[in-house]
């Protein structure tokens, strides 16, 4: 494999359609910020992902400044990490064409996320959203990333930008792009909805009491938790001792993943006792982590201008490293184009 020949940088994304949770913030945010201090780090505002579902104008322009707001708010300094709006590098959308010729249309109706989203009525969903993987794959080679952050929903898709790029070099005789790693770790890759253990945390979910906000308040953050679905049962001794109750495991994890301790220290700490008693010891760690992180994103939001030209200034390094790359991808294609 070619890898030796690419510099390690890594890249991720996240879409502004609103409401940021606390599955984005463990499973993504929080870990993007980590990886900035030891690796160059590119994170984006996937807005041409948006809209492959029907996204009110004004509501995604503010939704991406949030975005931006979230992503500083989280530790993301944009002088380290160039952070950036896809809509604003052409080279996404431009790679993208490149990569829906190379794809094939079976792999995108095999993609789990495809299936979801699209829902009974496949057919009548946006090209776009059949397409979406294969922009999410221009979106990683177009800067010749070779590690990806994500969340454990996203794997699927970082195997099939794997498969894009190795198709495309053996289809053009070429190594010019490199086969992506993704970087699913912690014990929070995976947060649950509040309301049913067997679902993600998702921040398109019908119920907001299936998810903690970012910007949810104190009061809002320890109701949801007190209401969080569990059972009667108390602790028990293990991590391992919570079988077959993926409530209970959840909330377990999500204090294992704030507190930066093991789920098997957690239960131990509150072995034997109910959840009446874990739920509050829950509810002020997660107001104590994001409270300072919904007050920063109200500052930044305050003044849009400075993110816009944060934004901006993101976008032209952004472009700088894209530009030769799209170029010399329609070189190897034979598209006329520079
Ligand atoms: P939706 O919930 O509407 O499907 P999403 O939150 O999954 O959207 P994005 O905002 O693009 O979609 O996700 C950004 C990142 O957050 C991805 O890396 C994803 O894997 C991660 N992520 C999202 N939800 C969770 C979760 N519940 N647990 C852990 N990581 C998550
Ligand atoms: N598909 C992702 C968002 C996304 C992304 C990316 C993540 C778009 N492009 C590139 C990592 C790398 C999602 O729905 N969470």
């Amino acid at each position: 494999m070619a890898e030796a020949r690419f510099q390690p940088r890594v890249f991720s994304g996240i879409q502004p359609s609103g409401n940021l949770t606390l599955g984005n913030y463990l499973g993504a945010l929080r870990r993007f910020a980590e990886m900035q201090v030891s690796h160059e780090t590119l994170y984006c505002i996937v807005d041409l992902h948006a809209i492959t579902v029907w996204q009110d104008p004004a509501k995604l322009r503010n939704a991406t400044r949030e975005l931006a707001a979230a992503y500083i708010a989280s530790g993301i300094d944009p002088e380290k990490s160039i952070l950036f709006a896809q809509s604003a590098v052409p080279g996404h959308a431009q790679l993208a064409w490149v990569f829906n010729c190379v794809a094939r249309i079976g792999w995108m109706y095999r993609m789990s996320q495809f299936k979801d989203k699209a829902g009974k009525n496949a057919e009548n969903s946006s090209l776009g959203l059949l397409a979406y993987p294969a922009l999410m794959a221009a979106d990683i080679l177009l800067y010749h990333a070779t590690h990806v952050p994500v969340g454990e929903d996203q794997k699927q898709h970082i195997e099939l930008t794997r498969d894009i790029a190795m198709k495309f070099n053996h289809d053009y005789g070429t190594d010019f792009f490199p086969i992506t790693e993704p970087v699913i770790e912690g014990v929070a890759t995976r947060v649950m909805s509040l309301r049913d253990g067997t679902k993600k945390m998702s921040k398109s979910d019908p119920s907001d009491m299936s998810r903690i906000n970012l910007t949810d308040d104190a009061d809002a953050i320890a109701a949801k938790i007190r209401k969080a679905r569990t059972d009667a049962e108390p602790l028990p001794e293990t991590y391992a001792g919570l079988a077959g109750r993926p409530e209970a495991r959840n909330l377990v994890s999500i204090y294992a993943a704030l507190a930066g301790e093991t789920p098997d220290q957690v239960v131990a700490a509150f072995a034997g006792r109910a959840f009446s008693d874990f739920k509050p010891a829950l509810a002020d760690l997660a107001v104590a982590h994001l409270s300072p992180i919904s007050a920063r994103m109200g500052e930044l939001m305050a003044d849009p201008a400075e993110i816009d030209r944060l934004l901006a200034a993101g976008a032209e390094r952004a472009n700088a490293i894209a530009t030769p790359i799209v170029a010399r991808t329609y070189e190897i294609v034979g598209l006329a184009g520079r």
